[in-house]
């Protein structure tokens, strides 16, 4: 295992049995329901005025934290949970609940889940406190922060996204261009950082919905635009296959990364969001490529992530193509890559076209 831009970390350990997180998963319901309902006891009339919406809101924001919280077990970090924290009380914060009622609700349903743990319970709650300690600590990123400075028309080209304005941010990356920088690199500090700024935005209640959305509307379609300038250069004769793996709705970054591979001469078939797992092995039985890329966003997703590398290591046992992984929760921790099994992780779509190539060194001439 390495890393394309740095040593990977250790491989972390385990904190339950798979056996017991099965256990688990399917307690997960039986968690939210008994905790919305414990919640709703003691707190109830404070939000009485949201009627049946609110308690329906409480339900789905508890199963989402268990989506987050579950995968996470796994791993046997508190990290990737604890930043989860961090993000979650700052965005419901923005909305007026208080994070106190989001650390009870955690500790009602951990405490039911720890029950059927029997002897191993207590090593739940233990983790959960850790989390919720980890999570306190000042100055906590989010999100990991980039690690290329942006542009100096930052602000002008996310104001340029948020109002749809796609003549006005074609031209300022067309002018970027014939400054001398490349449509990846502009992918990468243009219009990754606005992104992560206006999901920032979003998170503190200040950009709805429908901006964000028509925002990486606007980025995907000048994306698309500016590459269709770029003549390909000639096939290496490699092929990759790209995809954000079950579950991840996110596919900008996913297209940075297959921008970056298809304009360094790869023969790239990119298949975008949420690609289902066994419909991600078969293709990549029938087009046996080089490389597969997936994009894993969140803890939630590092379950269906490893589940997919292992069923195409199984499917490809001869010709197995080398593996690298990357998004969000393993820009924030990378050793995840090491449990997700992967051949290697990048940070960045610029990330993966820096020489050397060491995943294309070791491919095979074809
Ligand atoms: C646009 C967006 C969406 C869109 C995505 C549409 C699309 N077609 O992609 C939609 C609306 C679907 C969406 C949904 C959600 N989102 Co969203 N989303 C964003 C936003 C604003 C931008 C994402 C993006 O494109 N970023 C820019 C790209 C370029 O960055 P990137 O994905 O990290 O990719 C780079 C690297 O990670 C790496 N990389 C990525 N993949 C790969 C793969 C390989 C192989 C390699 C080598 C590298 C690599 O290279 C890329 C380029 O350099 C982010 C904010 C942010 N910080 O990014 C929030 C954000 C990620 N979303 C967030 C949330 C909460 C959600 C939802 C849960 C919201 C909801 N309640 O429904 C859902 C979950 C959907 C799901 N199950 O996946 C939160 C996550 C918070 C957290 N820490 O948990 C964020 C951070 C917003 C925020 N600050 O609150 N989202």
């Amino acid at each position: 295992m390495y890393s394309l831009a740095e040593p990977m970390p250790q491989p972390v350990p385990r904190l339950i049995s798979s056996e017991d997180l099965q256990r688990l998963f399917l307690l997960k319901g039986a968690a939210a329901d008994y905790a919305c309902q414990a919640f709703y006891d003691k707190f109830g009339e404070r939000y009485a005025q949201f009627g049946e919406r609110g308690r329906q809101l409480c339900l789905e924001d508890l199963h989402h934290h268990l989506d987050f919280l579950l995968p996470t077990l796994a791993t046997g970090l508190a990290a990737p949970f604890s930043a989860y924290l961090c993000w979650v009380r700052e965005m419901l914060g923005a909305r007026h609940i208080p994070s106190e009622h989001i650390d009870i609700c955690l500790r009602w349903m951990v405490e039911y889940l720890a029950n059927s743990l029997g002897e191993e319970g207590p090593l739940l709650t233990d983790w959960l406190d850790a989390a919720l300690r980890e999570s306190n600590e000042p100055g906590r990123p989010v999100v990991a922060p980039s690690r290329h400075a942006p542009f100096d028309i930052q602000t002008r080209f996310e104001d340029a996204l948020l109002t749809g304005d796609r003549r006005g941010a074609l031209q300022m990356v067309a002018d970027l261009e014939s400054q001398g920088h490349g449509l990846v690199e502009i992918e990468v500090r243009l219009v990754e950082n606005c992104l992560r700024s206006i999901g920032q935005r979003w998170q503190r209640n200040e950009v709805s919905v429908a901006q964000e959305h028509l925002a990486t509307a606007t980025a995907s379609t000048v994306m698309a635009e500016r590459f269709a300038h770029h003549p390909l250069p000639a096939s290496l004769g490699h092929k990759a296959v790209l995809a954000s793996v079950q579950g991840n709705q996110h596919s900008v970054g996913l297209r940075m990364v297959s921008d970056a591979l298809e304009l360094a001469g790869w023969d790239v078939q990119c298949l975008g969001a949420n690609t289902p797992t066994r419909d991600l092995v078969r293709q990549i039985q029938q087009w046996q490529p080089d490389l597969v890329a997936l994009s894993v966003a969140f803890p939630s997703q590092l379950a269906d992530a490893r589940h997919a590398i292992q069923q195409i290591r199984q499917a490809c046992p001869l010709n197995s193509p080398r593996i690298i992984v990357g998004g969000m929760v393993l820009n924030q921790h990378p050793g995840l890559a090491d449990f997700l099994g992967a051949d290697a992780f990048a940070h960045d779509a610029l990330a993966v076209t820096v020489p050397p190539l060491p995943l294309l060194g070791e491919l095979p001439a074809r």
